[in-house]
């Protein structure tokens, strides 16, 4: 196989212009109204409670969720963003009212997307509810990455075991001893079943007044879990397909949702996989918490923590300060970088 060259940040950028184009190209135009200015009200607060494509629905003070268009000068627009907008004067009127202006985020969760870049998930988040279980199978790789990106944002995790209702004498055992890990590294863990309700009451101390998005697999039961927590909330949730891995009623878009006892959650769509290829090599190995002390202490200053003479890393991991799982799990995402920064240039140029 020969190695393509790498393109130029252009290359990349009408690349991604074209294919935008022909992705629009012969679809009906399916934007909302415009409204006449004239028409608006005047300026208030609201919050996103979810973003679709070209409109937003917001709440505003009066807990009433609204369907606006979102003005052209507001370039970003995702679930959790503080907002200001005008609501239509004109009951009649198809769509509620206008985005004007996004406030400054305090905190934003992001994912890269092999087309997109990098894509904001939500906004001014207090915590991550990184959900895992049994169904689909226990894995600390998944953990680990969003653990990494947990630390690079500065938002706080913390790990949720769903389904415990599942687990047998072999499995309980392996992941109890996984989940003490992430306790001696000063994770907060909490087991949970969204079918049986056991654990979920804890959950609501931990939720109390602040911003928290679930995130995870397909099927780990994040919508399950906030239907456990706010039976109200209704989420369509779905069974695990044999064929896909992917839940039936899979949840697409973020949205919002508010605790009558204060606080708010927010649903997101299940992973797959969570790249981290934006991160640099050296700020994943700083998003590995128990590797920090150890991090410029190596003999060479370019080590790789691999089989180098002189790694601290390694010698850590030989003493026992460092786990084995963490410690391969941290070369699979070192190793992935790559390969998925290769894949998104082979995707850009395969148009
Ligand atoms: N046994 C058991 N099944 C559960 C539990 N929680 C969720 N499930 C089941 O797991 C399946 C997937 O649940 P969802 O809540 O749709 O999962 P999700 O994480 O929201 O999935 P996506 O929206 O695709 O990301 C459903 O069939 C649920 O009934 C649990 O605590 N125990
Ligand atoms: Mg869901
Ligand atoms: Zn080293």
């Amino acid at each position: 196989m020969s190695k393509k060259k790498p393109l130029s940040h252009g290359q990349l950028r009408r690349m991604r212009a074209n294919h935008e184009k022909r992705l629009n190209r012969g679809k009906p135009e399916k934007q909302l109204p415009e409204l006449q200015d004239s028409s608006l009200g005047a300026e208030e607060p609201a919050i996103v409670i979810s973003r679709f494509g070209q409109h937003a629905d917001v709440e505003v003070g009066s807990g009433e969720i609204i369907r606006c268009n979102i003005r052209r000068t507001v370039q970003s627009l995702v679930t959790g963003d503080k907002v200001i907008v005008r609501q239509a004067q004109d009951d009649g009127s198809a769509i509620g009212g206008v985005v004007e202006a996004v406030h400054p985020r305090t905190s934003s969760l992001t994912r890269p997307d092999l087309y997109d870049g990098v894509k904001i998930i939500a906004a001014n988040i207090d915590q991550i509810l990184i959900v895992t279980s049994v169904m689909p199978a226990f894995t600390t790789q998944i953990i680990d990455r969003y653990l990494v990106a947990s630390e690079d944002t500065g938002i706080k995790p913390v790990v949720i075991l769903n389904k415990m209702d599942l687990l047998d004498e072999d499995s309980r055992n392996d992941i109890e001893q996984a989940l003490k890990r992430y306790e001696s590294l000063g994770y907060p863990v909490y087991q949970v079943s969204s079918k049986s309700k056991e654990g979920i009451e804890t959950l609501q101390g931990l939720l109390k007044d602040k911003i928290s998005v679930f995130v995870g697999q397909s099927g780990v039961g994040k919508s399950s879990m906030i239907n456990a927590l706010l039976p109200d909330a209704e989420l369509l949730t779905g069974d695990v397909s044999e064929n896909s891995g992917l839940g039936q009623h899979t949840t697409t878009t973020a949205r919002l949702l508010h605790l009558p006892s204060g606080g708010d959650l927010i649903d997101s769509p299940g992973v797959r996989e969570f790249a981290l290829w934006h991160l640099p090599a050296d700020r994943v190995s700083w998003c590995f918490v128990e590797f920090r002390d150890y991090l410029g202490t190596c003999k060479f200053r370019d080590c790789k923590h691999q089989d180098d003479p002189g790694c601290s890393i390694r010698e850590a991991l030989e003493d026992g300060k460092i786990h084995q799982d963490r410690f391969n799990n941290y070369h699979r995402i070192i190793a992935s970088l790559d390969e998925q920064r290769h894949a998104r240039h082979f995707r850009h140029s395969e148009e």
